[in-house]
């Protein structure tokens, strides 16, 4: 009985306040302001807040969506994070529930001042991403089950910004693939936007770029994918898509 009254809490809680984001970053101590999306309106003029404007935690579903870059409607933000190269930036979830998928941070350069940076068309690299850690496809030991705490307290993913990044205005994009509808993926993306420092003078070259949208289809099976289905289920390799992750 409190086993099924905790699950049937846990149900409603999704349908209601259902999915997730990243909601503050950090960089060592500090704590940074995120966008809340069930937050006042006041935010918009927040000029603490470093994230892109997002208003529901709905997924994204489309792999062609404009809004996958950095989610709806995301709007500039008013603040950046500073960060020297070779620095982590962690993004922070709360009650992030669902369970398999991969997690892909990605940086694009804002070639100038974010604030008025339209990231359509733009080419964006990878800094990290998290995959399956152990286990098969459909029960293993994905990072995105690893990382959440399930309790509400912070849950937190650190990637490294590479320490050769030349200096400049960056946006950074969390995503969260969740892969637990068959062939129905569902992105999870917010952005950020960064102000990296340091005396780097290195930039990926074009074997590293995506666009987004762009970089996923239907046509991927990574991405088009039933994880019940008899030989998916039990795969102990799931090779993340896109472009490999840019170290520097
Ligand atoms: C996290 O960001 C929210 C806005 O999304 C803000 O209200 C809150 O103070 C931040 N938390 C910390 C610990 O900085
Ligand atoms: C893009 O995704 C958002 C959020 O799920 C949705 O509201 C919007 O209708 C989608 N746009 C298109 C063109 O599918
Ligand atoms: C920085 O991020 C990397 C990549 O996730 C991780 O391995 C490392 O432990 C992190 N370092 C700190 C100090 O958090
Ligand atoms: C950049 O180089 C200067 C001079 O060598 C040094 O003082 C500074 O700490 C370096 N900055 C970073 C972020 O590494
Ligand atoms: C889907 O993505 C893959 C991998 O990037 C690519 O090879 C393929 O051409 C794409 N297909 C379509 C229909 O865009
Ligand atoms: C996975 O399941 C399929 C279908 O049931 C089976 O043919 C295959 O041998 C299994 N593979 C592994 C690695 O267990
Ligand atoms: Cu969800």
């Amino acid at each position: 009985m409190w086993q099924l009254a905790l699950s049937v809490v846990g149900l409603l809680a999704h349908h209601t306040q259902a999915h997730g984001g990243a909601l503050n970053y950090t960089v060592g101590d500090t704590w940074y302001n995120g966008y809340d999306p069930f937050g006042p309106t006041t935010q918009d003029n927040d000029p603490t807040i470093v994230q892109r404007k997002w208003i529901t935690n709905n997924p994204i579903f489309e792999t062609s969506n404009l809004s996958l870059a950095c989610n709806v409607p995301g709007t500039p933000a008013h603040a950046s994070i500073p960060i020297n190269a070779g620095e982590n930036i962690t993004a922070v979830y709360y009650s992030w529930v669902h369970t398999v998928g991969p997690m892909i941070a990605w940086l694009t350069d804002c070639k100038g001042d974010c604030r008025t940076f339209d990231p359509t068309g733009a080419d964006w690299f990878k800094i990290g991403q998290e995959g399956l850690l152990w286990g098969t496809i459909q029960e293993g030991g994905w990072f995105q089950k690893e990382f959440s705490r399930w309790d509400g307290t912070p849950s937190l993913w650190s990637e490294n910004i590479p320490k050769s990044l030349k200096p400049g205005n960056y946006l950074v994009r969390h995503e969260i693939i969740a892969l637990h509808s068959e062939n129905k993926p569902q992105f999870y993306p917010e952005c950020a936007h960064l102000e990296v420092r340091g005396n780097g003078t290195r930039f990926p070259g074009i074997e590293y770029m995506a666009k987004i949208p762009g970089v996923y289809n239907m046509s991927q099976p990574e991405i088009n994918i039933n994880i019940y289905l008899p030989g998916v289920s039990n795969l102990t390799v799931y090779n993340i898509p896109g472009p490999p992750v840019w170290r520097g």
